[in-house]
Order: C-alpha cells, then sequence, then structure tokens
C-alpha cells in the first residue's frame, strides 16, 4: 500500500527539485549592526556575555593547543576556528538538560555547559585525572555530569545514536531534547539518512546541526555532493529544515532556540544547515595549503564570527576596549597555568587497562597484566612513573 497522494499526469515529467531555493537566516551583518527587518532575539547581557566569553575562551584554547602540538607536548589536536558561533550560539539555545551528540569540532559546546579548562586540559594530556582514562586521543571529551556523550571518531555514529536518545527522552516524557552535530562530509555516510527517516517517522525531538564548513578534509564540498548543500534532504524525509548563516551568532541561536520548541513541544525533528567555514586545518595533522588558496581562506577570515558578536556587544554598550584586554589576558594565563599542571599530573593507574571492560578480569587478560608488569619492572626508564604504578607492582 502507498500513502503518496501523487498528482497523475500524462506524459514524462522529471524534477531535479530545483523549485525547492532554501533560503538563509540572517541576522547580524559583519559590523555589528542588524539587518534590515531582522530582530535581536531575547537574550540577556549575562547569556549574551556567557556566549561571547566561550567563544574566545574556546578561540584562545585552540591557538595555545595547537602550539602545544607544534612543541611536541601533545600528539594531536582539532582546533573549530571560524565556527565558534555555529556550534557555541546553538549550545546556548539548549536546556542543561538535553543531551549533546557531537563529531569533535564542537569543542564549544562543552565548554558553554561549564567543561572546565582543567577538564579540556586532564583529556589532552590522558592524565590521571581524565573522564577516558588516557584511553583515547586528544579532543575525545565527554562529560556525563554535562550531558554531553563521549567523542568518538567513526564518522556520523552519533547521528543515529541521537535519534535513539531522543526517542527515549520522549517516552521519558520530561520535556528534553537531543542535538547531534556532524559535518557536512560526516553526512555522506549512510548513518545520516538512517538517523533521518527514523526520527521523522517516529517523531522525535532532536535537532540535526549540519556545520558545512566547506570541507571533508581535504575534500571541498563541491566535490562531495551536487545538490544545494545538505539541507533539501529534508524534504525526503518530510523533516522541517532551515539554513543559517553559521557565522551569525545571533541567527544561530535564534534559528535553534525555534527547533528546539518544534522539537520538544510538537515532536518534529528538525535539520539546520549551519553555513560556515573551516578557517584552521582539518586537524594539527593536516595542512591546507595542498589543496585551497590563502585568498579563499582571506575572504572568510573577513567574516570571523567572533569580531561579529564583538561588535555587536560594543553597540550595545555591555562590553569594551577594556573587557576585551582582560578577558583575553585572564584566559591565556589560564589556559597556560592549566596546561603546566595537566602535563605534570602522572598517567591514569595501569590497572585501568584492564578495567571498566568486564565485569571480572578474565584469565587471559590478568596474565597480559602480569607479563606487562614484569615488562615495565625489567626497563623501568622507558615508562612513567606514578604512585599508583608503583603501587601495582611495576
Ligand atoms: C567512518 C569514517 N570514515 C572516514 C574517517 C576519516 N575522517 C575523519 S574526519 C573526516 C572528514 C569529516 O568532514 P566533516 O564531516 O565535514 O567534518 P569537519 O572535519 O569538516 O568538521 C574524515 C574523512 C572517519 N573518521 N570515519
Ligand atoms: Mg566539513
Amino acid at each position: 500500500m502507498t500513502t503518496t497522494k501523487s498528482r497523475v499526469v500524462y506524459t514524462p515529467s522529471f524534477t531535479d527539485g530545483a523549485e525547492f531555493r532554501i533560503p538563509t537566516f540572517k541576522v547580524l551583518k559583519q559590523d555589528g549592526s542588524l539587518y534590515k527587518g531582522a530582530k535581536a532575539p531575547a537574550l540577556d547581557k549575562d547569556k549574551a556575555l556567557r556566549i561571547y566569553r566561550t567563544m574566545v575562551t574556546t578561540r584562545i584554547l585552540d591557538e595555545r593547543m595547537l602550539a602545544a602540538q607544534r612543541q611536541g607536548r601533545l600528539s594531536f589536536y582539532m582546533q573549530c576556528t571560524g565556527e565558534e558561533a555555529a556550534v557555541i550560539g546553538s549550545a546556548a539555545a539548549l536546556d542543561d538538560a538535553d543531551m549533546i551528540m557531537a563529531q569533535y569540532r564542537e569543542q564549544g559546546a562543552l565548554a558553554y555547559r561549564g567543561f572546565t579548562i582543567d577538564e579540556f586540559m586532564n583529556q589532552l594530556f590522558g592524565n590521571e585525572l581524565d573522564y577516558g582514562k588516557g584511553r583515547q586521543m586528544p579532543v575525545h571529551y565527554g562529560s556525563k555530569k554535562l550531558n554531553y556523550m563521549t567523542i568518538s571518531s567513526p564518522l556520523a555514529t552519533q547521528i543515529p545514536q541521537a535519534t535513539g536518545y531522543a526517542y527515549g527522552q520522549k517516552l521519558a516524557g520530561e520535556g528534553h531534547c537531543t542535538i547531534t552535530y556532524f559535518g557536512e562530509g560526516a553526512a555522506s555516510e549512510g548513518d545520516f539518512h538512517a538517523a533521518l527517516n527514523m526520527a521523522a517517522v517516529q517523531r522525535v525531538p532532536v535537532i540535526f546541526l549540519c556545520r558545512n564548513n566547506g570541507y571533508a578534509i581535504s575534500t571541498p564540498a563541491a566535490e562531495q555532493f551536487a545538490a544545494d548543500g545538505v539541507a533539501p534532504r529534508a524534504y525526503g524525509y518530510k523533516m522541517d529544515v532551515i539554513r543559517v548563516d553559521g557565522n551569525d551568532v545571533l541567527a544561530m541561536y535564534e534559528a535553534t532556540k525555534a527547533a528546539r520548541s518544534l522539537a520538544v513541544e510538537h515532536n518534529r525533528p528538525v535539520l539546520i544547515e549551519a553555513m560556515s567555514y573551516r578557517l584552521a586545518a582539518h586537524s594539527s595533522s593536516d595542512d591546507p595549503s595542498g589543496y585551497r588558496s590563502k585568498d579563499e581562506e582571506a575572504v572568510w577570515r573577513e567574516k570571523d564570527p567572533i569580531l561579529r558578536m564583538r561588535l555587536w556587544l560594543e553597540r550595545k554598550k555591555w562590553w569594551s576596549e577594556d573587557d576585551e584586554k582582560q578577558l583575553q589576558e585572564t584566559m591565556r594565563r589560564e589556559v597556560l597555568e592549566t596546561m603546566k599542571r595537566a602535563q605534570k599530573r602522572p598517567p591514569p593507574a595501569l590497572e585501568t587497562l584492564i578495567t571498566d571492560v568486564y565485569d571480572e578480569v578474565p584469565p587471559a587478560l590478568a596474565d597480559q597484566f602480569e607479563k606487562l608488569k614484569a615488562h615495565i619492572r625489567r626497563y623501568p626508564d622507558a615508562y612513567p612513573k606514578s604512585a599508583e604504578h608503583a603501587k601495582g607492582g611495576a
């Protein structure tokens, strides 16, 4: 049985969907003024400044940690430079109890929720205070307390998980939703389609936030899909969709607030496509000069989302040059001091290598662990010495 109420025609008729041109929602101009006809969202001074401070902190953390990686202090890092408004503006529109399932470039959402610089550093250095117990690469943050699912590298896995989690939230009936962030590259995975279809059919409170930053590592968006971005795919699933200027923090906030209402109050999943640009390299292992021009980057540097918000705040007299100087100095100092502290901390206890997976450690694993300890006893200078290691007899 078909549910399609389709008009009948008697000559072959094809369509490529060109009639559905999705507009882009914008509020804030680059000089900090508003577009004619646009209205600033209801955002009080405290909240606006919390968003702005988080954007600046994220940028400073990114700059500092990339430098630390270049100095050999850290094995790997990923920056979200240029995409701070898309991530933090949307995260600010949620309730703290809403679940966040991110890709890997959304440290700003976690920072907005209250993840401290200490917590970031402990994960990056995989020390004894890292919640992941040093088992993951840097940038795989997570916080149960802050409702931020731990990052996992295989692309797009978080998208159907978000649909499933949001379905659970619908059944629980407590008025919460899930947001899942992903890149336009990840949207090419089959998981993306399964997740959207399931969410539309089951009517679950989930927000799919696609960061269209123009690249999947070295592959430009034009080589990833022929369509007009990712947004039109929502039609195929009968899902509400909006395209937003991802460098416009006010538009991102407003659009996500409205999407949240649709999701929570009407059980309507929403796709948001945030148009932005990955200003930095893909990761510390990448060099974009091999696949794009400095001129192209310069165009997007002119659209800096942080400067755009700062100019708006200054127009409103909520922010001054002195405030900026103070914030920059304080955060740079805090990031440096925290990094030194985290780097000095010992690694997680050796035992944690074999805990948390099995209820009781199986004999084969226990045997391997004894051999590992014997090996470390034999070559003590090749391994870090921590009190916990000593306790473990190694
Ligand atoms: C299943 C899978 N395939 C490939 C990769 C390798 N990989 C890591 S990031 C990435 C690009 C993803 O691009 P996008 O989703 O646009 O996110 P962005 O890095 O631009 O934020 C690729 C191909 C992976 N991690 N997982
Ligand atoms: Mg991308």
